[in-house]
């Protein structure tokens, strides 16, 4: 059985790191367009703009990813001409933005598994045609945790659906699909190992988180819209969370973890806790605490970027 898993990873690249992708029906087509990024692999020269990345960050709103890209940009000392900015080169999709900053892209996927489903079809595609040799890709986002204090930030060890299951399923020609909530375990120990260098005013923690498909009732909240459950009911469930080893709740990580894990790419999710769920349900924080808790995934993933590039 070992041999046949290590085999069906071994076919997901080349042996020069580049991504070989499990669909045979792409190499027959004229052109590949990726609709949702506004590219094409006829329309643009893919290989020329893309084939340097090697960090592929992704987060859910525009903002917050063009702000990374600027951050990064000067972590890693990255020069554009003075005066000019960096382009959103998804702008004409209307959906995602897309900002490149030398070897780190930086994505915004909206919210949900939808949502960063399709986004990963078109990156990990992209990867592909602009025929990238190994990319690592992030997650960089917010949660909900589970008996941890606001501001923590956690990484995930695996992804689980709703069912606590380490799997997502999907229907696919009508049958259902399964596909491991698998990440990488070595860049999560690399992560947290990161993280203990640094001399924070909070902690980093890894730990299982539960991905939903919804904000409200499907993470056990009492203040959505509708709620046919007591108090009682969703702290019970919330303590039932925390006995099976999750720490954090979100809505992308289990796609994330399947799709790139499927596609054979080393992938993290790093995620800030906005509220501890066993205290309760609103995000009350203020913006300027808020904002400065979202950079702190974005800070660890630049010490490991500029790490990797030999920059300390
Ligand atoms: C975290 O925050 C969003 C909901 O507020 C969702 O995209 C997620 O995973
Ligand atoms: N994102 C979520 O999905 N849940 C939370 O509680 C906070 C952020």
């Amino acid at each position: 059985k070992l041999i046949r898993l290590a085999k069906t990873f071994k076919v997901q690249k080349y042996s020069n790191g580049t991504i070989k992708l499990r669909n045979p029906h792409i190499n027959f087509m004229d052109q590949d367009i990726l609709y949702h990024l506004a590219l094409g692999s006829e329309s643009h020269d893919l290989i020329e703009m893309f084939h340097d990345v090697k960090f592929v960050c992704i987060g859910g709103t525009p903002k917050r990813m063009e702000e990374f890209a600027y951050y990064i940009m000067k972590e890693i000392d990255y020069k554009i001409p003075s005066g000019t900015q960096l382009l959103d080169i998804s702008q004409f999709s209307y959906r995602y933005s897309m900002y490149k900053t030398g070897p780190v892209l930086s994505i915004s996927h909206g919210m949900g598994i939808p949502s960063v489903s399709i986004l990963l079809h078109e990156v990990i595609k992209l990867m592909y045609h602009a025929k990238v040799s190994d990319p690592i890709f992030f997650r960089i986002g917010t949660c909900g945790g589970i008996g941890i204090d606001g501001g923590t930030v956690i990484i995930t060890e695996e992804a689980l659906n709703s069912d606590l299951k380490s799997y997502q399923e999907l229907t696919v020609l009508g049958k259902k699909v399964r596909r491991p909530g698998k990440l990488d375990k070595r860049l999560c120990d690399e992560l947290l190992a990161i993280s203990r260098e640094t001399d924070e005013p909070y902690e980093t923690v890894s730990g299982k988180t539960m991905c939903t498909d919804d904000f409200y009732e499907g993470q056990g909240r009492l203040d959505g819209a509708f709620c046919d459950y007591s108090e009682k009911e969703k702290m019970s469930y919330i303590h039932h969370l925390q006995r099976t080893g999750v720490t954090n709740i979100e809505m992308e990580s289990l796609a994330f973890a399947a799709l790139t894990h499927h596609a054979g790419i080393r992938a993290a999710v790093v995620c800030v806790t906005l509220l501890d769920r066993m205290r309760g349900d609103q995000v009350l924080a203020p913006k300027e605490v808020l904002n400065e808790w979202q950079r702190r995934p974005q800070k660890l993933v630049a010490r490991y970027i500029k790490k990797q590039l030999g920059l300390i």
